[in-house]
């Protein structure tokens, strides 16, 4: 099946991202802290030159503290400076006050800084927590925003808001597979199934006590009949009494992207190992 992989808008939020350029002074980019690589521009200096980056790892709450705390250390042996924060509950932006700060002092007008990253990672979330209100809208799934817009957080602070980009071509299928899981790719464009199972097998190999007692599975089983059960454990029956497993994976990845299944980081700094994902090079068109 041919899939609009790559549709315009991201094209042309690109092209915004680097036509406003100009006008900032320093670029605010959001990962999911738990998979801030996966989740991160891979070309994001070639989008943004020599401009200041701050890497903001949000859903903290989300993500293991530990691990989180290793990202840290990993972005700033890079020479990046990151900041771990919770937008949904204003956690971990007294650090981030202090940066900003220190970048204010540089200029004599208000500070101007560009919300940038993937889809659904919380941009327009932090906006509001900045600013103190619900100014930016934001919602769970991919493609909530549209287009720029400018929000006044402070009298010394401004903040521009941008639609999620991805990149055109996703070269390794474990970072396809978490951008999936973390609910950066719109459902529409993927296997749902497919990817649940895959979700199902890293929990089992990382957290199958977690899986367990949260839908009353009794391992050791396969992927399939992990999602069977899944789906009958929650009454989800099509006709001729057979588990709905579509719908049993919609609910298991929407509940593992709420953090209903606790915290679970889903990469470490010290590589891939935690993915359990033969890492065969996607085909041209192909999306997970
Ligand atoms: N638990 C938790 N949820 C968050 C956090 N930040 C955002 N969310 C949730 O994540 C979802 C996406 O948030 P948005 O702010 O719309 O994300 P976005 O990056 O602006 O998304 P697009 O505009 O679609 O690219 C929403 O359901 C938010 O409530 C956070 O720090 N912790
Ligand atoms: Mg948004």
């Amino acid at each position: 099946m041919q899939i609009n992989w790559y549709p315009g808008h991201m094209a042309k939020t690109r092209r915004m991202i680097k036509e406003n350029l100009k006008l900032v002074d320093v670029v605010l980019e959001i990962v999911d802290a738990r998979a801030p690589k996966s989740t991160h521009i891979p070309d994001i200096f070639e989008l943004i030159g020599s401009k200041k980056l701050i890497l903001i790892m949000n859903k903290a709450d989300l993500a293991e503290e530990k691990i989180t705390d290793l990202w840290g250390i990993y972005f700033a042996e890079k020479g990046l400076v990151s900041v771990s924060v919770n937008s949904r509950n204003k956690v971990g932006f007294k650090d981030l006050d202090e940066m900003i700060h220190d970048f204010s002092k540089e200029v004599k007008r208000p500070l101007r800084g560009m919300v940038v990253g993937v889809p659904n990672v919380g941009k327009s979330s932090f906006i509001n927590q900045i600013v103190g209100k619900k100014a930016a809208k934001t919602g769970n799934k991919p493609g909530i925003t549209r287009g720029k817009m400018w929000l006044k957080a402070t009298d010394k602070l401004e903040l521009l808001d941008t639609p999620g980009i991805l990149w055109p071509k996703i070269e390794q299928e474990s970072v396809g597979l978490k951008l999936a899981f973390l609910g950066c790719i719109k459902e529409e464009l993927l296997d749902v199934e497919r990817i649940s199972l895959k979700l199902i097998e890293f929990l089992v190999k990382k957290h199958p006590e977690r899986l367990a007692a949260r839908y009353k599975i009794e391992t050791p089983q396969s992927p399939v009949a992990i999602l069977e059960q899944i789906a009958k454990s929650r009454g989800f029956i099509i006709s001729g009494g057979r588990p709905d497993t579509l719908r049993a994976a919609k609910t298991l990845l929407k509940e593992f992207q709420d953090g209903k299944l606790g915290r679970i980081s889903l990469e470490k700094p010290a590589g891939d190992e935690d993915l359990i994902i033969e890492n065969e090079r996607m085909q041209k068109g192909d999306i997970i």
